[in-house]
């Protein structure tokens, strides 16, 4: 063979080569089409997160205004730090549905590597609902939820994970976003008209029409709304499906891969207003929400939602290690 047969031959296969090597590239560029890799991620603690949902707890029922929720606004904030995560409070008087009642508001944003330009947002709220108004027995309907599911358990996950990435640090950032007055939506008793939609996700209204830093585009966010109930599953929520098909596929294909499909099945349940829904709408950022859904029963979100039921009786750890393993692990696979 002479020697430019041989050039040439060497110079197709190289052509060859960097052809295949841009092409792995265009295709890992499509991200949810492909199947997510896992990379290694900590080990979420189960216990350690129930033992967050019983710490919030133990304030008593952390509905605005009150002694108890000052008081756990000021442990999950002294909680985020001692994870190293820089937090900044929005503070601020918010309006109620009977337009009279001022709430004393508090978003408490957590972040890790603030400076990081490639973000992810995690977000659960943090209040309780002032009045078990789903309550089978009417008696309780002007008692106040202690929201171990209801509340409790999204901030629970959220602490778990800070704490873990202080262990295994990220090159990426992660906000943390605790949203407040999300549950004093209007009472299941009163029966006059008005827009009901809006009177819930109060914080999470003002924060994605005000967010604490200027231009704040993170790749995409995951909401946390009662994640530890027992018996619960997470079907894709529609608003979900409409904002960020992607991303649902891409956290339902995770929690598949870590062996948690029956926790995630692949159906749809409904549209649910809540706190990604402004996220998604007001601020932009494709948001999914991972709320139970409930094929069985009364409510949607299972038999203890807004009664005087969802207490740390009802959390099971199980439902916290499958959705908290699942996302800590979608945000490692971000990692690079
Ligand atoms: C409605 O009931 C319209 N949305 C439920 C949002 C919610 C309340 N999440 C927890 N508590
Ligand atoms: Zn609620």
């Amino acid at each position: 063979m002479n020697t430019s047969i041989i050039k040439s031959t060497i110079l197709f296969a190289l052509v060859l080569c960097s052809c295949m090597a841009c092409g792995n590239k265009m295709s890992k560029h499509q991200g949810a089409q492909e199947e997510p890799k896992l990379i290694k991620a900590p080990v979420f603690n189960a216990d350690s997160a129930y033992k967050f949902v019983a710490d919030q707890c133990n304030f008593g029922p952390r509905v605005p205004n009150t002694e108890a929720h000052r008081r756990c606004g000021d442990y999950l904030v002294a909680k985020f730090k001692s994870y190293g995560a820089t937090v900044v409070e929005q503070k601020v008087d918010l309006t109620a549905y009977d337009g009279k009642t001022v709430l004393k508001a508090r978003n408490i944003i957590a972040s890790i590597n603030p400076m990081a330009a490639k973000r992810l947002l995690v977000c659960a709220h943090w209040d309780c609902r002032p009045w078990a108004d789903n309550d089978p027995d009417s008696a309780n309907w002007c008692k106040p939820v202690m929201g171990a599911n209801d509340a409790a358990s999204g901030v629970a996950v959220m602490l778990e994970m800070a704490r873990l990435i202080q262990t295994q640090p990220l090159n990426i950032g992660v906000d943390f976003i605790c949203f407040d007055a999300e549950d004093y939506g209007l009472p299941q008793w009163e029966n006059y008209y008005m827009d009901s939609s809006s009177s819930w996700c109060l914080g999470s209204q003002y924060w994605a029409a005000h967010p604490h830093v200027y231009d704040y585009r993170p790749r995409f966010g995951i909401l946390l709304d009662m994640v530890g109930g027992m018996g619960c599953t997470f079907s894709k929520e529609s608003y979900s499906m409409r904002f960020a098909p992607q991303v649902v596929d891409l956290i339902w294909k995770t929690a598949a891969k870590l062996g948690y499909s029956q926790f995630f099945p692949t159906r749809e349940g409904g549209y649910i207003t809540d706190d990604h829904v402004p996220v998604n709408e007001i601020a932009r950022i494709p948001c999914v929400n991972i709320v139970p859904y409930f094929t069985e029963g009364p409510s949607s979100f299972g038999p203890t939602w807004h009664t005087v039921y969802d207490d740390i009786e009802h959390i099971d750890p199980n439902v916290l290690k499958a959705v908290g393993q699942t996302v800590i692990q979608v945000i490692y696979n971000e990692n690079q």
